[in-house]
């Protein structure tokens, strides 16, 4: 039986009325993004049609996923709010504190005895609150979701940003950070600005080497990184029938990559075969009853145009198998050319690790394709020539693809099976074949690959593959191979080929598990108290943010000019700083480290304008600080992609930023800002960027007429002398200006709570 069936039925149960509603209202056929968000609304039922891009909407998300490394800011927020039980389900899942090195068992042992303190800490607010806790070694929270939580039609956010995976199962399911979670978990409202729809049309069939992760992959060669931005990515053609429910959440997963605020399917065989086969029937004859409403109306898919915003149409019969990178998700490659692109980039052709799993790719259906490739290396007699990690993606894959004999498969051919965690993708992982920042290519199927991501080494260039191609890649150890174009020569001397992947899409003998991990929490947890040490380096209670005065404003400094891609790793870097997660003081030291001063192309190289030395960001703005001066941040196109982590926003509000002032922000990290009463600007005129000087200092002119839909005007005054008087936009409405008055958002709850 699923979890929550009761909820899912109570939002079936409203469903046909409200989408006849909402198709009323807007007088015209639906998607299935507008039947799901229409029939999320805070409200109930719809007054309005509204306008997408631009109208903000209150929603009421169904459900509520967080992981150990933002579920710590999280939680600590909502103990604040002065609630004694999570308003709607809730999970918690600890799967970014593990570190990968000698083996699932040896590496999970670390983990428990390192984070300890953590996971006690998770694990009790959990069982104080109500919440589900997936403890550590359970798996990856989106695989673990999918598997037991996601619903076709149904509404989560999660406080990351691959949640988007669940719409692999038909949900409409949203990364947000910790504060817009802690609202929903208070029993309030969730905002969102009502999104875009983008409508991806597949057609033909995935066959051969390519997968589903080579749609993606593809898209996000078209969309770049930012083109999903404030869009919902709706997938839809025979194409889309045809491929597993586990490889439409791998698309849905990456769909983070390109900035979507989330991607679906409508609900059809594949995902009643997954969720019969995850052992929820309950949920699968529930919306079989409610179906029509579980996928757009017949007319959008027939004439797309006339209802998407923007239509992408990809040929699965023709779509080649890619890898994306080096250092940025969406720099895409068809195999067969990547060799030329990486003579001609000096990217090193040997590749020295293959690494199988994350969020994206971890599926049963993964590890079998990947399987028999391995398989087919140890037939042919072919030794890999690359090392290789598996992270499975959840305690119920890992068994049974023990029990079905894929994991002695990759045993063989030399791999390490790492524990069901995140791992390698979020930098846990203890290199061990490296001496220093030696220039170096892995291949990964994980999502993300920016720089210093996997090893913290910024000489390692990492590519994105589905898990077949990054098996066919790291046995013959070179980037340019092709397999289906190649030879390689196996330990006999013979030339032999490797056969195209096959894969299994549900086990057989069906799923299967001891110890899934789960703890559900006590019926009545008030009882339960959370300790946290007042001399933890690892947790902090937090202290309501001062609101920034209008005075307070006037001559702030630059702290950084930040060049290029700023994304939330370079803000704030994950990997070894992941264990001050919940300690905001401490993990501030991180601040902005890895962005790119634009006056010296240095990281973590800044001048104090206070005494015109240089030095690492944390300490010149802890400087500033002291000195009671705020500053601001100035940064370029897309600032704070990729994580949902609302570190990127708190730690440059512990220690006294201001403002961010960019060319354009990522949704995520812009909603971050605003919800920790912070200024997230954009230049109305994008050049000027090109004005801002190292000396320069701020007056903002207007702040005390801070309104919705209007400019604001900045004064810069360089050191020469000499100013320039500026326009910046924001998305602020008025209750989003009232956060910022307050202090955060966090605030007004407990002010709303205590009045
Ligand atoms: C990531 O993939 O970058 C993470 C780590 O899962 C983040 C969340 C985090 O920073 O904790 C995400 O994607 O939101
Ligand atoms: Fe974990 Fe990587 Fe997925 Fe983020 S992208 S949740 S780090 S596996």
């Amino acid at each position: 039986m699923a979890f929550d069936i009761d909820m899912i039925k109570g939002v079936y149960s409203q469903m046909a009325e409200r989408v006849d509603q909402a198709r009323e209202l807007v007088g015209r056929p639906l998607t299935l993004s507008e039947k799901i968000l229409y029939s999320h609304l805070w409200d109930g039922k719809s007054n309005k049609a509204f306008t997408r891009g631009k109208d903000y909407v209150d929603f009421a998300p169904d459900r509520i996923a967080c992981q150990d490394a933002t579920a710590q800011m999280a939680l600590l927020q909502f103990m604040q709010a002065g609630k004694p039980k999570v308003a709607v389900p809730t999970t918690v899942h600890c799967d970014h504190l593990i570190q990968a090195k000698s083996g699932a068992v040896a590496d999970l042992k670390v983990a428990n005895a390192t984070s300890e303190e953590v996971f006690n800490f998770l694990e009790s607010v959990s069982n104080k609150y109500g919440i589900g806790f997936w403890k550590p070694g359970a798996g990856i929270i989106h695989q673990v979701v999918l598997e037991n939580y996601a619903f076709p039609g149904g509404m989560m956010i999660g406080t990351d940003s691959h949640t988007v995976n669940a719409g692999g199962l038909g949900m409409l399911a949203i990364g947000v950070g910790g504060a817009d979670a802690v609202d929903v978990m208070a029993g309030m409202a969730w905002e969102l600005k009502f999104p875009k729809l983008i409508g991806v049309k597949l057609t033909g069939n995935i066959s051969g080497w390519t997968s589903a992760k080579d749609v993606i992959l593809k898209v996000a060669g078209i969309l770049t990184v930012k083109g999903g931005t404030g869009a919902i990515v709706e997938y839809f053609g025979e194409g889309a029938l045809n491929l597993s429910c586990t490889g439409k959440g791998t698309i849905c997963n990456m769909g983070a990559e390109i900035g979507a605020t989330t991607s679906t399917f409508g609900y059809d065989a594949s995902m009643e075969r997954y969720l019969r086969a995850t052992d929820r029937n309950d949920v699968a004859d529930a919306a079989n009853e409610v179906k029509a409403h579980l996928t757009a109306d017949p007319e959008v898919y027939a004439q797309p145009e006339k209802y998407f915003d923007e239509i992408i149409e990809i040929d699965l019969n023709t779509l080649k198998p890619h890898l994306n990178g080096p250092f940025t998700p969406d720099l895409a490659t068809p195999v067969g050319e990547l060799g030329k692109k990486a003579k001609a980039n000096d990217w090193p052709l040997k590749v020295d690790w293959g690494l199988i799993g994350s969020c994206t790719n971890s599926s049963y259906e993964d590890l079998t394709r990947a399987a028999s490739i391995a398989k087919q290396a140890i037939d042919k007699k072919i030794k890999s020539k690359s090392d290789f990690g598996i992270n499975p993606g959840s305690e119920q894959i890992r068994f049974t693809a023990e029990r079905d004999g894929l994991l002695q498969i990759f045993e063989e051919v030399g791999a390490t099976i790492f524990t069901n965690a995140c791992g390698p993708c979020i930098g846990q992982w203890d290199r061990s074949d490296l001496k220093g920042d030696e220039k170096n290519t892995i291949v990964h199927s994980f999502n993300r690959n920016f720089s210093k991501r996997a090893d913290g080494n910024p000489n390692t260039h990492a590519f994105v593959g589905s898990p077949e191609m990054v098996a066919a890649i790291a046995i013959s150890g070179r980037l340019d191979f092709d397999p289906m174009n190649d030879t390689l020569i196996n330990e006999d001397g013979e030339a032999v080929k490797l056969d195209m992947p096959l894969g299994i899409e549900l086990p057989v003998n069906g799923f299967a598990v001891e110890d899934a991990g789960f703890i559900a929490p006590d019926e009545d947890g008030s009882g339960v108290s959370v300790k946290v040490s007042p001399t933890s380096e690892r947790l902090q209670l937090l202290e309501s943010f001062q609101p920034i005065e209008n005075e307070s404003l006037a001559g702030a400094k630059l702290l950084i000019k930040a060049q290029g891609k700023c994304t939330t790793d370079h803000i704030s870097m994950a990997g070894p700083w992941l264990r001050f997660r919940g300690h905001l003081d401490n993990i501030a030291n991180n601040t902005l480290i890895g962005a790119v001063n634009a006056f010296n192309q240095k990281t973590n190289f800044v001048k104090n304008q206070l005494t015109g030395e240089y030095m690492g960001v944390p300490d010149a703005q802890r400087a500033y600080k002291a000195a009671g001066i705020k500053t601001i941040v100035v940064g370029d196109h897309n600032y704070g992609e990729g994580s949902s982590r609302e570190h990127a926003a708190m730690q440059p509000r512990h220690l006294g930023v201001a403002a961010v002032l960019v060319k354009s922000f990522a949704r995520i990290h812009e909603t971050n800002l605003k919800k920790q009463g912070m200024l997230g600007l954009t230049f109305v005129n994008e050049s000027d960027y090109d004005l801002i000087k190292e000396d320069d200092t701020f007056n903002f002119v207007d702040i005390a007429s801070f309104k919705a839909g209007q400019a604001l005007t900045i004064e810069i005054k360089h050191a020469d002398g000499t100013a320039h008087t500026i326009q910046v936009n924001h998305t602020y409405n008025d209750s989003q200006i009232g956060w910022f008055r307050a202090g955060s958002a966090l605030n007004v709850i407990k002010k709303e709570n205590a009045a």
